[in-house]
């Protein structure tokens, strides 16, 4: 009797997008709607000629695609996340508790809060010790960048155990 064919998908991070090389930012955001408050930070990376790409990846509403992305953008060759994410501001911490890259959060001042921004923000600054976060301004996106690209020019001279 032929054996049944597997039909479980593949353990996320193992298999889903390691032949694609990455850039050295990888830059999330939560929502289509984020877009244009990011614009800022790709325009400080091309300016500075550092490598980014952007993906949309809503910690609420694709978990699953999330923890891929940040499972596999070390092996990829990213060096820093930037995610960028408003109201119940998850996005970051997720991409934290995936990958041991620095991640810098993002907090947004979303049209679709009363919060202002100060949702996002503290969604995003209070992450629970062994998962930190970065966290610049609200609509921060410029100086997000430029923090990466700071961590970028810090090369080698410690390895984590
Ligand atoms: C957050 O909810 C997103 O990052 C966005 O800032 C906000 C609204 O998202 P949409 O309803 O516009 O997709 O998760």
């Amino acid at each position: 009797m032929p054996a049944e064919p597997r039909t479980e998908e593949a353990p996320f991070g193992l298999l889903e997008g390691l032949d694609e090389p990455g850039p050295l930012v990888g830059i999330l955001i939560g929502s289509e709607s984020d877009r244009e408050a990011m614009d800022p930070a790709l325009a400080e990376l091309d300016e500075r000629g550092i490598s980014h790409e952007l993906r949309v990846l809503s910690a609420h509403r694709d978990p699953r695609g999330v923890a891929e992305y940040a499972t596999t953008a070390q092996i990829r060759g990213v060096r820093v996340i930037i995610a960028a994410a408003g109201m119940a501001a998850a996005l970051p911490g997720v991409a934290a508790a995936y990958s041991d890259l620095p991640v810098i959060g993002v907090p947004l001042r979303s049209s679709k809060s009363d919060g202002g921004g100060f949702d996002s923000l503290l969604s995003i600054v209070q992450m629970p010790p062994e998962v930190p976060v970065a966290c610049v301004s609200i609509d921060g996106a410029r100086n997000a960048a430029i923090l990466a690209s700071r961590i970028l020019a810090q090369g080698g001279g410690y390895s984590p155990a």
